[in-house]
This record gives C-alpha cells, structure tokens and sequence, in this order.
C-alpha cells in the first residue's frame, strides 16, 4: 500500500468541487487516510514548493495556492502515487485527457484544481508537511476485500 498528499486547491473549493474532486478519488476506490481544511501560509507554500523557487510562474503559484482554503488529503492505494497522478491528468488542464479531473473541470494551468505528489519521496516529504503522524487514520474498510488484492480485511 502506497499513500500520496492530496491538495484540493483554492479554484476547486470556490467552485463548489471539492466533493465531486474527493468523489473521483473514493470511487477510483482509493482510500483516505487523512483530511483537513485550512488556509495555506506563505511558509508552507515556499516549503511546498522549494522545487519551484527559480521558476517564472513561482509568484503567480504561491499567490494563488495562499489566496483561499485549500483541503489537504493522504490518499493511500496500490501505486497511490501514479494512480492519483493518472485521475488528475496533465498538468495544463486544456492538454488533460477527457475523464481525468483537470481535463474535465479545467481551462488554466495556474487554476488546475488539484495536486497530487509526484514520486513516492515526494509523497512522504509533502505527507510530513501537511500532517503529523498521528492525525494519519490507520484503518480498513469493509470494502477493501472487493478494491484491494492484498488486504486483510
Ligand atoms: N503559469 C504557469 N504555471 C505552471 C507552469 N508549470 C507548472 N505550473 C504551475 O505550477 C504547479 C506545479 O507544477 P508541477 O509540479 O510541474 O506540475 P504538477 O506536478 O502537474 O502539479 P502539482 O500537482 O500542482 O504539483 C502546477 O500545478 C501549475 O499550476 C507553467 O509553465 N506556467
Ligand atoms: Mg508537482
């Protein structure tokens, strides 16, 4: 089992999406660990996204992930990671493939509605950024016999 940081981003939670964005994830049938709702400070956003400090659109991405709440979410699943990738689609929402959430809600690269970690180091660099261990759910589902092949329940 593999877990990734989820952000439903500021575009997502002003557009009355965040459910149907949630909605896609659970029915993927990924399971969610953990989930919270804030507003995103300078500090956590600079940290977040240290790997775009240097880039031209830097400004514009931090003005635009600190200007409204955001929903953080560990999402665990096999190939979480690549899995949450796939369902968010590219990262230009007009290049998204139809069926993906940003091909299917969005128009502007900067207003691409989710994140999700890119690598499974990122995943547990983001996951510590976000959450202390202990607001992390360890649990099964019922339904995890019918999703997961390697669950117990
Ligand atoms: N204006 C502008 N924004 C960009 C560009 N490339 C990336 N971004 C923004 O910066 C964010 C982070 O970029 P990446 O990490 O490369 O893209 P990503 O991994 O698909 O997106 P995230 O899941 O949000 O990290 C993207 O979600 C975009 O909003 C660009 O060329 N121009
Ligand atoms: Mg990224």
């Amino acid at each position: 089992m593999e877990r990734t940081l989820v952000i439903i981003k500021p575009d997502a939670l002003q557009r009355g999406l965040a459910g149907v964005i949630i909605s896609r994830l659970e029915q993927r049938g990924l399971r969610i660990a953990a989930l919270r709702m804030f507003h995103i400070d300078e500090a956590l956003a600079a940290r977040h996204y240290a790997e775009h400090v240097e880039k031209p659109f830097y400004r514009t991405l931090v003005d635009f992930i600190t200007s409204s709440p955001v929903i953080a979410a560990v999402v665990e699943g096999p190939d979480a990671v690549e899995v949450v990738r796939a369902t968010m689609g590219a990262t230009d929402p007009r290049k998204a493939a139809p069926g993906t959430i940003r091909g299917d809600f969005g128009l502007y690269i900067t207003q691409n509605l989710i994140h999700g970690s890119d690598s499974r180091e990122s995943a547990a660099r983001e996951i510590k950024l976000f959450f202390e261990d202990s607001e992390i759910c360890r649990y099964s589902r019922d339904l995890d016999r019918w999703l997961f092949e390697d669950s117990q329940a």
